[in-house]
């Protein structure tokens, strides 16, 4: 059976200050691998964590620091092999197990995985040990997010939890749960039909046949009754892997629709099964049946149409850094319902896989983003950035695919979109998107308005508008908005059939507890006037306006010294609610305007 082995807690590390090991070769340094870790003074630290909280000369390091732990090889393995999971290392990562090189990672926000049977010692007694080499530096020409001029701050470390896992040599190797719902008119608040499909992957690694049966069943938590189950005998050859769809017709009387309002979840679970009934692995998931639709210039969930309420989130704190521990991010989206807010955009990378399952939970509609951010036309035209766009939106993909939180995947935020790399390199990201996960939506989100040449390939427009803050005033939204919408709906098509136009960024700073009765800028008072105009603006034209998403619902720490429009506190200020998260005035005000929105839904 499978077994997860917990390897947080308390690791050493050791900061390379003098930049000892840059550029370092993992391969090569294995000749020197010992020696460097027997003559370093290692320190203690606690994984997960990021080393910026360590020590002040950390604080703003971008560089490399090594860590090392040890752990057993764990009982009972045979016909199974080891994993080490990683939830988050950033930025590259080079790995050693036991004095050899294993390879580097490269992706600040995603999870991996890597198997190491192979490297593990032979005496059981022994302790294995892991060395990892952690650079956060700027500078490659691969890397996302790829400047130092990005505004959120580039934390360095082991920032989300490490795991072993025992996985049986015969396994359920990976599932892809989709549902489709349909109701007998569009006006009908129950289904007519509801089908699941669990596609299965079963691989076989042993030199043997396998025949045995595999089990999928739906579990309802709340009435502790089976929905109902689906059986398939399998045979698997030695040695290789079988995909397969397990096909359910769900009674829609059995199940509750999910919501923001009502986050119905049903727990899956999948069981391989030999001949003889043993259970030989076992994966469970919660699900909740919904569907999303957009219909001309609006949105529906479940038949019904919604307004998308939402804010954008970093994860940010400044006594955890992005290590942001799961009772945080459980009372920021208390904090968030509280507010009205149904929906957010996790900005501006693949966020920790708690804060997804805690959407699922309490009933959020989630925007996961890959990382490429502000990027001219030159990177745009780079293929190894590409590259590594692509392997971001896989690795956050394959984590997750299976929440029912997510409502759209976004492959770019504020990339210059109105020339003709942009256009290029946002085709070939939509292509890609869409052929891992054609049942979603995809996105990117501009500032380029008007002048956007991409509108055409997304699902829903994304408009970051912040006008009033950093120029003109912020009743140019209408025009803004309104040339976008006119394009939108001439005869030309320019950007495909009518979609829906959602704000995903606009705001304005406010230093905590500066108020203004004159309403100066950065006061607590002007940022709630301004989130005020926005969202009336919006909800005044909710016949083509889907949602707003705040920019943003935390202040966040940034390291932008030079920029020209201030980041007073070296912290971009426009959350509604403080790093502490204390509420600013904002936040009274964004609760208020979107009981209101609540209360239109349907009404356009
Ligand atoms: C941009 C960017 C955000 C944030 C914002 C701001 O729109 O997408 O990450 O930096 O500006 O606060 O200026």
């Amino acid at each position: 059976m499978r077994r997860f082995i917990s390897l947080d807690g308390i690791w050493f590390y050791w900061a390379d200050y003098n930049n000892e090991c840059k550029d370092l070769d993992g391969k090569a340094f294995e000749t020197q691998l010992e020696d460097f870790v027997d003559s370093k003074e290692w320190k203690k630290c606690r994984i997960p964590s990021v080393w910026n909280k360590y020590e002040p000369a950390l604080s703003r390091f971008y560089g490399s620091v090594f860590f090392k732990t040890s752990f057993k090889t764990p009982e009972h393995m045979k016909n199974c092999s080891l994993l080490l999971n990683f939830g988050g290392i950033n930025y590259k990562a080079t790995i050693w197990i036991n004095g050899k090189f294993f390879g580097d990672h490269e992706a600040g926000y995603t999870s991996f995985t890597i198997e190491i049977s192979e490297f593990l010692k032979e005496d059981k007694r022994d302790e294995n040990e892991l060395v990892i080499c952690v650079d956060n530096s700027w500078g490659h020409d691969d890397r996302l997010p790829w400047v130092k001029t990005v505004d959120f701050f580039n934390y360095g470390g082991i920032f989300r939890p490490v795991s072993l896992e025992v996985v049986p040599k015969l396994s359920i190797f990976d599932y892809t749960i989709k549902d489709s719902i349909e109701f007998p008119d569009a006006g009908a608040s129950s289904p007519s039909k509801i089908e699941m499909t669990v596609d299965v992957i079963v691989e076989n690694e042993l030199d043997i046949d396998y025949s045995g049966r595999l089990f999928v069943d739906i579990f309802d938590p709340v009435s502790t009754k089976y929905v109902l189950f689906a059986i398939e005998e399998l045979k698997v050859d030695a040695s290789t892997a079988f995909s397969f769809p397990v096909i359910i017709p769900v009674k829609p009387s059995l199940v509750k629709l999910w919501s923001p309002e009502n986050p119905n979840l049903y727990k899956i679970n999948i069981r391989l099964e030999s001949e003889n009934g043993i259970t030989i692995d076992e994966q469970s998931w919660r699900w909740g049946f919904k569907k999303l639709e957009i219909r001309g210039t609006k949105f529906f969930l479940n038949n019904k149409q919604i307004f998308l309420r939402g804010t954008n989130k970093h994860e940010d704190h400044p006594d955890y850094g992005m290590a942001v521990p799961a009772e945080l991010q459980y009372a920021d989206l208390l904090k968030m319902k509280e507010a009205n807010i149904n929906c957010f955009r996790g900005s501006h990378y693949p966020q920790s896989e708690a804060l997804l399952d805690l959407c699922d939970e309490l009933g959020f509609l989630y925007v996961e983003e890959v990382p490429a951010y502000s990027l001219p036309p030159e990177h745009l035209a780079n293929e190894k950035i590409l590259e590594t766009a692509k392997r971001y939106f896989y690795e956050m993909y394959i984590r997750d695919k299976n929440h029912t939180c997510i409502l759209a995947w976004s492959v770019s935020n504020e990339t210059h979109t109105q020339t003709g790399a942009g256009r290029k390199f946002h085709e070939e990201m939509f292509k890609y998107a869409r052929k891992l996960d054609p049942g979603r939506f995809v996105i990117f989100v501009s500032n380029k308005a008007a002048m956007d040449a991409c509108f055409g390939l997304t699902d829903f427009i994304c408009m970051n508008i912040y006008a009033g803050w950093y120029s003109g005033d912020y009743k140019d939204l209408k025009n803004m908005v309104g040339l976008v919408k006119d394009i939108m709906m001439d005869e030309d098509r320019e950007y495909g059939e009518p979609k829906p136009i959602v704000l995903t960024e606009f705001g304005a700073g406010a230093i905590p507890g500066y108020r203004s009765w004159d309403l100066l800028k950065w006061s607590e008072d002007f940022q709630a006037n301004l989130l005020e105009y926005y969202i009336n603006f919006c909800m005044e034209n909710r016949e083509f306006i889907g949602g707003t998403w705040i920019w943003l619902f935390h202040d966040f720490q940034v390291d932008l010294p030079a920029r020209p429009d201030g980041r007073p506190r070296s912290y971009n200020n426009k959350g509604m609610v403080s790093e502490f998260r204390q509420q600013k005035v904002g936040y009274g005000v964004v609760k208020r305007l979107y009981a209101k929105w609540k209360e239109l839904e349907g009404s356009s």
